[in-house]
């Protein structure tokens, strides 16, 4: 009887988010902003991957939501690089919501088509249930997490539509088995290109951008520039 009630509560929390993310997206859709749900564990180098890929977007516009527990340290870290951040807390909750992110676009000033970062809360498992209107799902993962976490927290490599393996420049220092990691992604996901990074050098993340601004004209958001940022 508990288990029943438990499953339908969940399911009226999850249905009242996806109906909420549905309408996120289709804001930012008609405002020519794509939206990059950016998702991994605490420290894989989340807010760092969003500097370096906003660099080589430097043809669109882009924008931040920054989602933490507490404090603004990663908003105010990209406002220092001149990029407009929002900061959202959630004060307990280990993953942002359709709701908290409303709330955040609507205080967002865009001015102009471009690309939108939200950051999720740090968190290898919660994000990855909630949709919180985005176009694309990117979940960064480190050398240095170990090559058994497509195994273990399977939902989000299943849900994610590009990966960074990040701190490639640390692969000499670690046992990090690619082979075994690939294994357990690609029977989850057979789709997602997965590109090697590295916030210290700086590598893979050209690629990344262009990723990134390839969706975006596919999707017919963020057009302007990005034939520039092609080249
Ligand atoms: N060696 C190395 N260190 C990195 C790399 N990327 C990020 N770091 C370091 O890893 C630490 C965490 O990076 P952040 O970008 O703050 O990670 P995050 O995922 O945003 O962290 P949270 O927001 O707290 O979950 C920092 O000390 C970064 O300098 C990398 O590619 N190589
Ligand atoms: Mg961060």
């Amino acid at each position: 009887m508990h288990d029943i009630r438990k499953i339908s509560v969940m399911e009226n929390i999850h249905d009242e988010n996806d109906h909420i993310a549905v309408h996120i997206n289709e804001e930012l859709t008609e405002k020519g902003i794509f939206a990059v749900n950016v998702m991994g564990a605490p420290g894989v180098g989340k807010t760092t991957a969003l500097k370096n890929l906003i660099a080589n977007l430097k043809a669109l516009k882009s924008y931040v939501i920054e989602g933490d527990i507490e404090s603004d340290i990663d908003a105010q870290a990209l406002r220092a690089l001149g990029i407009k951040a929002f900061q959202i807390n959630t004060f307990g909750a280990c993953h942002l919501d359709a709701p908290l992110v409303h709330n955040a676009v609507r205080n967002l000033d865009f001015d102009g088509e471009g690309i939108l970062f939200i950051e999720n809360v740090g968190n290898l498992v919660c994000p990855a249930e909630f949709s919180i209107g985005e176009h694309c799902k990117l979940l960064i993962c480190t050398v240095t997490e170990g090559s058994d976490k497509p195994y273990k927290y399977p939902l989000a490599f299943e849900k994610a539509d590009l990966i960074l393996l990040n701190k490639v420049d640390l692969l000499p220092h670690v046992d990090f088995d690619e082979a075994f990691f690939m294994k357990g992604l690609r029977a989850l996901n057979r789709t997602a290109p997965v590109i090697k990074v590295s916030g210290k050098t700086k590598e893979g993340f050209a690629e990344a951008a262009d990723w990134i601004s390839g969706r975006a004209a596919e999707q017919g958001t963020a057009t302007h520039g990005h034939s520039h940022s092609a080249l």
